[in-house]
């Protein structure tokens, strides 16, 4: 991996996957592709290229890839679940038809390319217990049904054209950094910034409803390392289950308590996020990750939750 295109990189992941990458690829270009509308500004804008890459134009995503001799595509342009539901033709617009593009420019081009997948990816019928890396993948969700699709239609690239894709399923991830938008996870996104800025919470899922999640810093990892990871030893391609945390509201509620004891919160439901979030496992088991590329999380519910209330607060410029 030297030259890298990163596909929606203003957007949560992007954002920071992009700065990590331009840490990682000394010596080459990490390109960040924006859409109109969503330019990088900052640092993300100063460290390096950036360039229009709308996913639904293949010409926008070749000529990038030709200007910057680039070998490897992080595409990360998506609308998130709960979002996707409201948008269900611009979800697979984007979802399917911008993967497509991707996949057809990586095929003439020689790229390898990575395309996260989700636990969204799963359904109501897939065991919600530890779910397995192969097993049943009936999402309900436009969400999910574009991100099996994307599964599959990226094996195929690997299989019929020999095209280098590799993902991960990202389960809920958590930052202080940008804020995710439109997602059934992001609830453990908001939590933290309420707490942090000493307001109350008012939590759209009730109790009961686990989800993994992830810190930011371990998914980035999971990103990188699942490209640079030896072909040889790998038996799975799209999409490796991958976890590191698993919790319901009233755990992530305590947690942050124990370090902010005025915090409150407060059930107020979104039955839309509750029925995604009700169709989707409870915790993945991520074994074949850690067998075919050494995958390990570093980041558990504690840790994280620290890291976020001091990033935070210095966000907001608030002394504990
Ligand atoms: C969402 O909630 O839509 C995403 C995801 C788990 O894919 N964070």
């Amino acid at each position: 991996m030297k030259n890298v295109l990163i596909v929606g990189a203003t957007g949560q992941i992007g954002s920071e996957l992009t700065m990590r990458l331009r840490e990682h690829c000394k010596g080459g270009d990490v390109v960040a592709g924006f859409i109109k509308g969503a330019e990088p500004k900052g640092i993300l804008l100063e460290s390096g290229p950036s360039m229009e890459v709308d996913i639904t134009r293949p010409e926008q995503i070749a000529a990038a890839v030709d200007k910057y001799k680039v070998d490897t595509i992080y595409n990360l342009a998506a609308l998130l679940s709960a979002v996707a539901e409201a948008k269900p033709q611009l979800a697979w617009k984007i979802g399917v038809g911008g993967l497509y593009n991707t996949l057809e420019v990586a095929r003439e081009k020689g790229c390898a390319v990575f395309t996260p997948s989700s636990i969204g990816s799963f359904g109501p019928s897939t065991p919600h217990d530890k779910t397995p890396q192969d097993t049943v993948q009936r999402p309900e969700t436009i969400y999910g049904v574009t991100k099996v699709t994307g599964e599959l239609l990226s094996d195929y690239y690997a299989r019929r054209f020999g095209v280098d894709t590799r993902s991960v399923r990202f389960p809920g991830l958590i930052s202080y950094t940008t804020p995710p938008g439109g997602g059934t996870t992001d609830y453990a996104v908001d939590i933290y910034y309420a707490a942090a800025q000493g307001k109350d919470f008012k939590c759209p899922l009730k109790p009961g409803t686990f989800m993994d999640m992830m810190y930011m810093p371990d998914a980035l990892r999971a990103a990188v390392e699942i490209m640079e990871a030896n072909p040889d030893r790998l038996h799975h391609r799209n999409s490796f289950n991958i976890a590191s945390m698993s919790f319901d509201p009233e755990i992530i509620y305590s947690k942050i308590r124990e370090h902010v004891p005025g915090f409150k919160m407060e059930y107020e439901l979104d039955p839309l996020r509750q029925a995604i979030a009700d169709s989707w496992p409870n915790s993945l088991d991520d074994t074949c990750a850690r067998e075919e590329w050494d995958w390990k999380p570093e980041y558990d519910l504690e840790a994280m939750t620290k890291d976020m209330l001091v990033n935070l607060r210095k966000k907001f410029g608030i002394t504990a």
